[in-house]
């Protein structure tokens, strides 16, 4: 006789060969169920390269919505678009040495082609300073040729080696890269908070996620740089942090390295102050994470490819003639309405089944429509986000559907931000510190802003799920009362700032 245990694995099995839908619960195995979510959402296919997926449209369709935001925004900006090459000799790559320290084990080579060794190895970008910088020193000749802003849409390889995740650590990832060069520090440090609020744009407004703007700490900014500022997001379930995108200002090391130099109006040699600035395929990772549930992926609308989807219910003696009209002339309508709706007129499935299908692939609206609604000249709409349901006048469908839209993408970012602000815990002391990090908080807390203790904090709680580290010090910092000490050291504080495990 087969046990308990056996029959929920076989059960486990089957479920999963035929695709019926999510079997892990986001509680009990956060792991398993985003990749769950992921797959059965349909957004990514395992590939047989560790760490290297596939996006499919559901996925890429998200990805483009983000660009259709961004790119206009940085354009309005006067940055413009431009494609540098995949590869990059090894002596450029080398070239500033604090950016490819400890960086450099993650280089990948290409050393063949075909069967012949190649005279010099050649890596694939990991980032692309090194490439585009000898060429804005080229570009860049006197005043008149700053600022110099581009940004390129593309792909890049890291290889990394712990734990691989869709979206969140692949080995390739889509991101864009913006690269500006400006004659005054005071142009590219105005340039990184107006990237920065983009980015708490592309997370609030499309990905409702809530984010905190901030500041890196010299231990976890780009070594490369002068500054790098972040916005982050938490994942309530892990009790981890996770950077959202970054924007830099580099200083003139770069510009030191590579010469990027110009003359000035009076005649005079001065060196450009550089920013650089990226958000990746990883934001798609973190709206899965927030806002999925037991039933699969949750879209907020403003990024779901499909918005509406609706499902005919015939019973047995229906006019499923008169149905299937009425489900036709619905999506007919919310499309003239720009409503992104579809119709799933299957036969061999049920209702139920479709019901389940569109939920796990995250639809934030179903309609149904069955003989009953059609004699009362009504439809009947289902929320993804709340499961509510509402019986809508066919005469009021676009406005109705609108309006319920625009609640589900309010709610998604409202639930999100009080779900993370429950998890942010203000802390005064270490003991208090502690006792925060093992509940999976959020930390904030007062801190003298030293390299060596940031290290001290890392070391004291080095265990088997990682080190607390800084995630930023909010740009909007609370004031620092008189006789405030760091939680670490004792010494006086210099500012709050956000603590925690990271991703
Ligand atoms: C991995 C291998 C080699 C991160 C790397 O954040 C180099 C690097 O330079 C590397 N991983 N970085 C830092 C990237 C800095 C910067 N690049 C432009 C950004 C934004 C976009």
């Amino acid at each position: 006789m087969a046990t308990k245990s056996s029959n929920a694995a076989k059960k486990k099995e089957v479920k999963k060969e035929t695709k019926l839908g999510m079997t892990v619960k986001k509680d009990d195995n956060f792991g398993e169920w985003y990749s769950e979510v992921v797959v059965h959402s349909e957004m990514i296919e395992y590939y047989d390269i560790s760490g290297c997926y596939i996006l499919r449209p559901q996925a890429m369709s998200i990805w483009e919505t983000l660009q259709a935001f961004f790119d206009p925004e940085i354009k309005k900006m006067g940055i413009k678009n431009a494609y540098f090459p995949l590869f990059v000799t090894e002596n450029v790559l080398q070239k500033e040495k604090d950016h490819i320290e400890g960086f450099a084990p993650e280089v990948a080579w290409v050393t063949k082609s075909g069967k012949s060794d190649l005279e010099v190895p050649i890596a694939i970008r990991p980032t692309s300073e090194t490439v585009m910088y000898p060429y804005f020193a080229k570009w860049i000749r006197g005043h008149r040729d700053l600022p110099l802003k581009l940004n390129q849409w593309c792909n890049v390889v890291r290889w990394e080696f712990s734990n691989p995740t869709p979206f969140i650590r692949s080995r390739e990832f889509l991101w864009q890269e913006g690269h500006t060069a400006f004659a005054t520090k005071e142009e590219a440090d105005q340039e990184v908070l107006e990237i920065l609020e983009l980015y708490r744009r592309v997370y609030e407004e499309y990905l409702a996620v809530p984010v905190i703007k901030g500041r890196k700490s010299e231990l976890e900014k780009f070594a490369g740089g002068l500054y790098t500022t972040s916005v982050e997001a938490f994942i309530p379930h892990t009790g981890r942090g996770i950077q959202g995108a970054t924007s830099h200002c580099l200083g003139q090391n770069f510009a030191k390295m590579f010469q990027i130099n110009f003359e000035d109006d009076k005649g005079e040699k001065g060196m450009v102050w550089q920013n650089s600035w990226a958000y990746s395929s990883r934001t798609i990772g973190v709206m899965v994470m927030v806002h999925g549930d037991d039933k699969g992926l949750v879209l907020p609308p403003k990024v779901a490819s499909v918005q509406v989807m609706v499902i005919p219910v015939p019973y047995k003696d229906a006019d499923t003639t008169a149905i299937k009209a009425a489900c036709e002339s619905t999506v007919k309508e919310l499309n003239t309405a720009a409503v992104r709706a579809d119709l799933d007129t299957r036969e061999n499935y049920s209702p139920g089944w479709k019901y389940s299908h569109w939920e796990m692939k995250g639809i934030p609206l179903r309609i149904e429509i069955g003989p009953r609604d059609l004699e009362k000249s009504q439809v009947r709409l289902v929320r993804r986000d709340t499961g509510a349901k509402v019986d809508v006048p066919m005469t009021e469908l676009v406005e109705k559907v609108q309006k319920i839209l625009l609640s589900i993408q309010e709610n998604l970012f409202n639930t999100a931000k009080e779900k993370r602000d429950a998890c942010i815990e203000k802390v005064h002391t270490w003991d208090e510190f502690t006792t925060a990090l093992n509940n999976k908080k959020l930390i904030f807390a007062p801190w003298c802003d030293e390299k060596e203790v940031e290290e001290d904090v890392k070391a004291r709680t080095k265990g088997d799920h990682g080190a607390a580290k800084t995630l930023c010090s909010p740009l909007d910092q609370p004031e620092i009362t008189e006789g405030t000490v760091c939680i670490a050291s004792g010494k006086p504080a210099k500012k709050w700032t956000y603590w925690g495990r990271s991703y």
